[in-house]
């Protein structure tokens, strides 16, 4: 793999002629102009474009600001599931291909055995089904409704089910653990559950609903548990609780009428990472997310009514939720699912889907990217990549070598490369190319969207110039922005609204240069960015803490040339425990099952002390420079005992 500093990259590329002749926005000047006009008046321009949605009842003002409290679209009704769905059909897009969906599993060929399409009238008829199954079970507006589910139609399906019926969703991603699931489901005082009895994953069998039964032992909270058949595997169903999916949908009509929700009406709740142990759930409401996702979707994607669209996050995180299934049905054309994981059967898959179906657009993550850069170029070359006109990224930044890799071997050297910026708590992306217009520099999310008012600041909120680093706020509320913090208005109010007075604050550093662009430097806070998953440094520690053996925990993160950043932990044991490399991997294992695969540290090391402040906290840049380095050569003069660092330096890892 090419490094870094041996890629020789040209400062810009700018979209081809064609593509520019073609897209929604052309140039330069009228992305200048409407992005002026969207700041200057945002009631009248998203009035304009949420014209192009449906509403039941057109809104009284389109917008409210009591800062941190936005309103979007106050006094409209209208359903998500109705604007992704019937009116879809009613322009006439009833028949056309919505959701296209492959299993993982292949024949002796390498062929795909699961292959399935649903057309728009399709997807209506089922999502009204189990809408219908979900009322018949007692799920009301305002119910909150788990989803543990694999990258099947089924979960797309839930999700818009809920959405018809008012019913907020909280989907939960697949790799989870069974207490990540219990402290997801207590906190949004959830008392269904819609799961499968497996899901595939690199050929093996993940045990969804054995973790769903394990995370029942721990709450009386469930009432409910749908299991849709997935993959066959043994399990046990539960007595008047658990009910397959086929039963329930068992003679439910396949019309259900959409719920007329208040604008301001909760859509979705999606628990992401803070600073602090517990996850928080991030609360997104309709008529504002609805908009944002349609819009931001076919302006960056540069969408069009034949694409053959293909986001490859999984649903369980806010990428899937806005980039697989709301953005893209509510533009009428077709996403692609695919259920499992890019090397299976070997890392030729992706490009193989890719021709299979004459994808036009793909959205990936850096993360993946590089994985694929290590496996050799030769294997996009073996495949008809031709039809791809539009590359994106999302969920870290993208180093230049890897946009460099992106852009010659899946997008042919001419394909626009969208790297998008953006947050489960921002709904939808806020920084990015348009992709007619912008022309690129590998590395930064480079402008901001119509609607986003993004500087660089100082701690102090002093507005920066450019050439400046600084921390990334936003300065106007956009309509796909988060409510809440899902019972926690202080938490809401503290984490994104009194760092820096007066704005909303990301967590995250930029760099402003002097054209403007910015380029996304990272977290700022305590929470780490492994793979584009975002996981919080405190809920690893409290995991690791609670394993009787472990007295003291901290977590920091350090560069990876695969991941972007890799978990690292510092570990103190209790009294007469021994470390041990067997210790070790108790722990590492212990983590991966209080949380979940992802969260488990690579590495993990025991030492006697952890370095702290004299005022008990935790040095964190400390452990930093310990994970990367190998040593601290940094000041350690607000340290209270020299002699833990002078320990760890020398000490050998275990
Ligand atoms: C969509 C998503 C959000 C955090 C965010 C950043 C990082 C995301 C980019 C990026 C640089 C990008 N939601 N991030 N996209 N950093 N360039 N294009 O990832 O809530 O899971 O994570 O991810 O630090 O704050 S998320």
């Amino acid at each position: 793999m090419a490094s870094d500093s041996s890629t020789p990259v040209p400062q810009k590329f700018a979209p081809s002629a064609d593509f520019s002749a073609q897209a929604h926005v052309k140039t330069v000047a009228e992305y200048e102009a409407m992005h002026k006009r969207s700041i200057e008046d945002p009631e009248g321009f998203w009035g304009e474009i949420a014209s192009d949605c449906h509403f039941f009842k057109k809104w009284d003002k389109v917008r409210e600001w009591n800062l941190p409290d936005a309103k979007w679209f106050v006094g409209g009704k209208t359903n998500v599931a109705y604007n992704c769905l019937d009116y879809q059909i009613e322009k006439g897009r009833g028949d056309h291909t919505a959701i296209l969906w492959e299993g993982e599993l292949v024949d002796d060929k390498g062929e795909p055995t699961d292959v399935r399409k649903f057309t728009y009238n399709d997807l209506l008829r089922d999502v009204c089904k189990f809408a219908n199954a979900l009322k018949k079970m007692g799920v009301k507006k305002g119910d909150r409704v788990t989803l543990y589910m694999p990258m099947v139609p089924e979960l797309a399906i839930a999700m818009l089910a809920c959405a018809r019926i008012g019913a907020p969703h909280s989907v939960i991603f697949g790799g989870f653990s069974a207490q990540a699931i219990v402290d997801r489901l207590e906190d949004a005082q959830s008392t269904v559950i819609v799961t499968a009895d497996g899901g595939y994953r690199r050929g093996k069998i993940v045990p969804l609903k054995k973790n769903v039964d394990d995370a029942c032992g721990m709450t009386d909270l469930v009432k409910t548990v749908v299991v849709y058949e997935r993959t066959g595997n043994e399990i046990t169903m539960k007595d008047g609780r658990d009910v397959w999916w086929h039963d329930a949908i068992e003679g439910c009509a396949d019309t259900c009428e959409a719920e007329h929700c208040d604008a301001e009406d909760m859509l979705f709740l999606l628990y992401t990472s803070g600073s602090t142990g517990k996850p928080k759930g991030i609360l997104h409401t309709t008529a504002g997310y609805m908009v944002f996702a349609a819009y931001t979707a076919k302006m960056v994607f540069d969408l069009k009514p034949d694409d053959m669209y293909w986001c490859t996050a999984d649903i369980g995180w806010v990428t899937g939720h806005s980039y697989i299934v709301y953005g893209p049905l509510q533009n009428g054309i077709t996403t692609i699912m695919y259920e499992g994981a890019p090397n299976h059967p070997d890392w030729e898959r992706f490009w193989a889907i890719v021709q299979r179906y004459k994808v036009t657009k793909f959205y990936t993550a850096p993360t993946a990217i590089r994985a694929f850069m290590k496996q050799g170029e030769e294997l996009p070359g073996k495949y008809d990549l031709s039809s791809i006109k539009l590359l994106g990224s999302v969920g870290e930044p993208i180093n230049p070598a890897a946009w460099m890799w992106y852009h010659e071997h899946l997008g042919g050297g001419t394909s626009p490369i969208v790297d998008t910026w953006w947050q489960t708590e921002t709904g939808g992306i806020l920084i990015t190319p348009l992709p007619g217009v912008t022309e690129t520099k590998p590395g930064s999310a480079t402008q901001p969207f119509f609607g986003v008012d993004a500087a660089v600041v100082e701690r102090d909120g002093t507005v920066l110039p450019r050439g400046s680093n600084g921390l990334l706020v936003i300065r106007q509320p956009w309509p796909g922005m988060l409510r809440g913090i899902y019972g926690d208005r202080d938490r809401f109010i503290k984490t994104y609204f009194s760092e820096i007075e007066g704005v909303y604050f990301t967590g995250d550093g930029a760099r402003f240069d002097e054209d403007g662009y910015f380029w996304i430097t990272g977290r700022v806070d305590d929470v780490l960015n492994v793979s584009g998953h975002r996981m919080g440094t405190a809920e690893i520690e409290s995991a690791l803490v609670s394993h009787p053996r472990v007295a003291e925990a901290a977590v920091v993160g350090f560069p990876d040339e695969l991941t972007g950043e890799a978990i690292c932990a510092f570990v103190t044991l209790k009294g007469d425990s021994e470390a041990s490399a067997g210790l070790k991997d108790e722990l590492r294992k212990h983590v991966a099952t209080q949380i979940g695969a992802i969260a488990r540290p690579k590495d993990l090391r025991f030492t006697d002390a952890l370095p702290k402040t004299r005022s008990g906290k935790i040095m964190r840049r400390l452990l930093r420079e310990l994970a990367t380095k190998g040593r601290v050569e940094g000041d350690i003069t607000t340290l209270e005992d020299l002699t833990t660092i002078a320990a760890m330096n020398t000490k050998d890892e275990e």
